[in-house]
């Protein structure tokens, strides 16, 4: 698709710009169509990924909340449903509206250095959010906030062993299924690496591995297929909790029992997100671990640029903390190695309501 398809293609798209009358929806041109803040305001661009799913939605609601125009932003929202191409135009149409910082949410790693450089040469400093960018120098982006999906992934293998260790399951009976995230996603390729770790450690068996993009409809329609293949499915590796929201449909719509007692022939769900609905889920035992990643990147995002627009240097690199729930205590802590080779140990907190009750998201 060609710049002029591009731009086409964006006139069809609407975006959502504060102005002083509120929220409300403004047809995006090609030709940019631009929005005159108050020369006081900070005019922010931000490329999200689609709303695919709860965390996306909580994601969102963060940035919203943060860049609004009571805290003294003009914030210029773009859905790409889960597409680049429209994550592409919607970059291009903040660089022709002159916004002062460019958000983006990448929904996979590679295919971002052309129009980083476009942005690079407009001067408009971009930082990256959530999932990372695989680019050939990284000077093409400011700084990045997000998460450890590889750590996410260690966490998960680390606890799967422990637990089936405690209850005695040898790793040659443990037949794992991975519904896997949007297939080039950090999230993805960090919470399948920390699995695929843990099968070569350990000696699981791992049946298959089929992307769920991380949406519900899809976790359904996979958990479904890989139930007619295999009969001695035990533990469904989820990489979000949409995903393990449609596999626990499946299962169950198979006749089966969701659960954490493998060795009487229950399945195990696992997942990551601990959204509300997912931690819901654990409570209820249908989700055995949640593993936090963590969606309010709102204050962190404001926090750098309150630096860059004080001239103060940033860290490229900005993670945000994250902890594990599960159903019960039979794993009390794990060991896991971060994305910077750095070795930890993390808590594993058995969910109460009072817990989910007293979350942010
Ligand atoms: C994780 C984020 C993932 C979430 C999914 O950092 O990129 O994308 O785990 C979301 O719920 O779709
Ligand atoms: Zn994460």
């Amino acid at each position: 698709m060609n710049r002029e398809d591009l731009q086409n293609e964006e006139k069809n798209r609407v975006s959502f710009i504060n102005s002083n009358n509120g929220m409300r929806y403004e047809r995006c041109s090609g030709s940019g169509g631009g929005v005159a803040a108050a020369d006081d305001t900070i005019t922010v661009g931000f490329s999200q990924v689609g709303a695919e799913s709860d965390w996306r939605t909580a994601n969102t609601e963060s940035m919203k909340s943060t860049f609004s125009e009571e805290n003294g932003y003009e914030l210029i929202f773009d859905d790409a449903q889960q597409k680049q191409e429209n994550q592409l135009t919607a970059i291009r149409n903040f660089i022709q509206q002159e916004v002062d910082y460019i958000l983006l949410a990448p929904v996979t790693e590679t295919g971002w250095d052309t129009v980083l450089q476009e942005a690079k040469d407009a001067d408009i400093p971009v930082i990256i959010v959530d999932r990372m960018v695989d680019v050939s120098d990284d000077s093409l982006y400011t700084t990045w906030i997000g998460t450890d999906s590889l750590l996410e992934g260690r966490k998960a293998a680390e606890w799967l062993n422990a637990y089936t260790t405690a209850k005695g399951i040898d790793a040659k009976d443990v037949n794992i299924v991975d519904i896997q995230g949007t297939i080039g996603s950090t999230a993805q390729i960090g919470r399948s690496k920390g699995l695929e770790e843990g099968v070569d450690n350990y000696g699981w068996n791992l049946l298959a591995q089929q992307s769920g993009e991380f949406t519900q409809a899809k976790g359904q329609e996979v958990m479904e297929s890989m139930l007619k293949q295999y009969d001695n499915i035990n533990v469904v590796y989820c990489e979000n909790d949409n995903e393990a929201f449609g596999a626990i449909d499946a299962i169950e719509a198979a006749g089966k029992t969701v659960g954490s007692d493998i060795a009487n022939g229950e399945i195990m769900v696992m997942s990551f997100d601990t959204t509300n609905a997912g931690l819901t889920d654990t409570l209820a035992g249908k989700i055995a671990c949640d593993v936090e990643c963590n969606p309010l990147h709102g204050p962190r995002a404001e926090e750098l640029i309150k630096a860059l627009e004080a001239g103060e240097e940033v860290e490229k690199l900005n993670y945000v903390d994250e902890e594990i729930f599960a159903t019960d205590d039979t794993v009390d802590k794990v060991k896991a190695v971060n994305s910077l080779d750095e070795e930890g140990e993390y808590d594993v907190t058995p969910i109460t309501q009072e817990i989910i009750d007293g979350r942010a998201y």
